[in-house]
């Protein structure tokens, strides 16, 4: 369903990394061959534990980092109904990313010297949070249409060898679905609404088109890990297949509505299943993920700034002793 980029079970491992154990490398592959999870305290080949927590870490802190764009709309969503659902939205990005921060640390790095790498700006974390929701119209295309990306991604990666990020995945897809429902719902009433209201609507989808293309990576040729993941059933589709697969589900949606898209190339080959696209600029896409997007000065300040004023809750907790507690009756 996803194109053939997917792994062939009958495909020769590849050779030995330098310095492994070939007898663990080999039962180790076996068991990824026979579905088997692979758990904390199993052997890893050492590259299968970087790649891994690179991964998830950088899943991890694309949670928190997400919740920003959004949540500096929950004070000025339109209605009570919209701000409580955005609330909650909000309310579990932050849970999904403590669900994911407890998968990477099973690998071995410690919660505070991922926090150190997301604040210094070592780690990455997704670039369409770079950008900025300028109207509420911007928040209800993250809301359909990143939700209905990252679930593509996360149902795909969900099936993957790692058991600790698989589980994480199950539950995060489960409230995934509730967040991709309302952002549909917001997405269709503006769709439908004033003229004033499908003019902001198609002006948001325009801005962010390009952001969303870059959601799943850059194109096959110029991925650097989808060949080892792949071969280790961490990832279960290459980039270009999970775009594929959104596009292919999403953009007659948005064509349903009478919306248009910016890219006067976007066309499905009904004998392949394949869609045509304009390539989308990825030296922006670069620039963005190593720091220089709109936005990233200003995400990695507010997450320092909570840092700074969470300061003296993490010292409280360090004091056991000290008893913090008033009995209320
Ligand atoms: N953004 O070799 P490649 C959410 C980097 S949160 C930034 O293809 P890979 C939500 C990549 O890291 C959901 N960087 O990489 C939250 C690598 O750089 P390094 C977020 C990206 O790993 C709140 C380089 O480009 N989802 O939905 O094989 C509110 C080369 O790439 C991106 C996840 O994190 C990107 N988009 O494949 C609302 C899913 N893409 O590390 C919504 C988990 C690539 O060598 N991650 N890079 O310096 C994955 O599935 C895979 O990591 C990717 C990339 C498919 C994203």
């Amino acid at each position: 369903m996803y194109g053939n980029a997917y792994i062939d079970p009958n495909e020769k491992r590849q050779s030995v990394a330098e310095g492994e154990d070939p007898k663990k490398l080999e039962e180790f592959e076996a068991r990824i061959d026979r579905g088997e999870k692979i758990e904390p305290d199993d052997w890893m080949p050492p590259e299968y534990r970087k790649q891994l927590t690179r991964m998830i870490e950088q899943h991890a802190h694309s949670e928190i980092i997400g919740s920003l764009p959004e949540g500096t709309w929950i004070t000025r969503a339109p209605g009570f109904r919209r701000k409580l659902s955005i609330m909650a939205k909000v309310q579990d990005e932050i849970g999904h990313g403590q669900l994911l921060y407890a998968a990477a640390e099973t690998l071995g790095k410690s919660r505070e010297a991922m926090f150190n790498d997301l604040l210094s700006g070592k780690s990455k974390y997704s670039n369409v949070f770079n950008y900025p929701a300028e109207t509420w119209a911007d928040v209800t295309v993250i809301g359909f249409l990143i939700d209905a990306a990252a679930i593509i991604n996360q149902i795909t990666n969900s099936k993957g060898s790692y058991g600790p990020y698989c589980r994480a995945l199950d539950r995060i897809c489960f409230e995934e679905a509730f967040h991709l429902k309302q952002g549909h719902d917001a997405f269709v009433a503006l769709a439908i609404g004033t003229s004033a209201q499908r003019t902001m609507l198609q002006e948001a989808l325009n801005r962010w088109w390009q952001p969303i293309m870059h959601f799943f990576g850059p194109s096959d040729k110029q991925s650097v890990h989808s060949e080892k993941l792949m071969k280790w059933r961490v990832k279960l589709a290459s980039n270009d297949d999970m775009r594929n697969q959104f596009l292919d589900t999403y953009v007659p949606k948005i064509w349903e509505l009478g919306l248009t898209l910016p890219d006067p190339n976007l066309k499905k080959d009904e004998e392949t299943g394949v869609w045509a696209y304009t390539e989308p600029d990825w030296d922006e896409f670069f620039r963005v993920i190593k720091g220089d997007g709109p936005c990233n000065a200003e995400r990695l300040a507010v997450r320092r700034w909570a840092e700074e004023k969470g300061k003296w809750v993490r010292e409280a907790l360090f004091q056991p002793k000290d008893k913090y507690v008033m009995p209320l009756a």
